[in-house]
């Protein structure tokens, strides 16, 4: 069960997260497939009485504590110091051309959760003050990080060819995210493949296990 911060002096790593965050679930996903433990730490950054600015001074989730308290942020930072400390089932290729690519990916699919996010705190404003103007600037992002992934993954059974990696992961985190604040984007017609990756991703427990929770 995700606990509120509680016992500052453990050893036990911790993620401090929100449990609707695509940056988080991307770092709680690679977690599950590296089978590394940790605390989750449930705290949601909008909330008046968040602690996430003492973990971290942009106060965004995700952030990781280490087993000394020094914390690490953001996802990016995060999931490469992950995949480096345990050999099981590496999600970046050590090879600098292909890991490159993965990143690529990553930016791409971090990318588009950011517009979206930019969307979604936006339209919680009082009608008055928000820029219709913006809010299409950032959803023409969306649909643009929709269309090059469509295309990058054409026919491929993963993101970037024959093996799962953290392409797959972000990707489906970003996917997930749209399902969750935009129910109403209707990006499986107009991307079959996309839709078929996600299902594909939802076979695997660290997918369907941080399902984030119904808006
Ligand atoms: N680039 C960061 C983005 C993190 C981020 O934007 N997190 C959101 C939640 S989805 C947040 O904490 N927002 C709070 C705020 O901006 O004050 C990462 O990859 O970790």
């Amino acid at each position: 069960m995700p606990t509120r911060p509680t016992n500052a002096g453990s050893h036990r790593m911790k993620l401090i997260a929100s449990l609707t965050s695509p940056f988080a679930r991307k770092v709680r996903v690679v977690a599950a497939e590296k089978h590394i433990d940790y605390e989750l730490v449930v705290d949601i950054p909008w909330d008046e009485d968040t602690r996430v600015p003492q973990y971290n001074p942009l106060g965004k989730v995700p952030v990781w504590v280490l087993e000394d308290g020094k914390t690490l942020f953001d996802s990016r930072v995060i999931v490469e110091y992950l995949d480096s400390i345990s050999p099981v089932g590496h999600v970046l290729p050590r090879e600098p051309r292909p890991r490159i690519m993965v990143k690529r990916w990553e930016a791409l699919a971090d990318g588009l959760c950011e517009a979206a996010a930019t969307v979604f705190q936006e339209r919680k404003r009082p009608p008055q003050q928000q820029s219709a103007e913006w809010i299409a600037r950032q959803m023409r992002k969306v649909d643009a990080a929709l269309t090059a992934m469509s295309e990058d993954l054409g026919e491929q059974e993963w993101c970037t060819g024959e093996f799962f990696n953290l392409s797959d992961i972000a990707t489906g985190c970003a996917l997930g995210y749209l399902d969750l604040r935009f129910p109403e984007l209707d990006w499986r017609s107009r991307h079959p493949n996309l839709a078929a990756l996600h299902e594909r991703l939802l076979a695997r427990p660290s997918f369907r296990d941080t399902l984030p929770p119904a808006a």
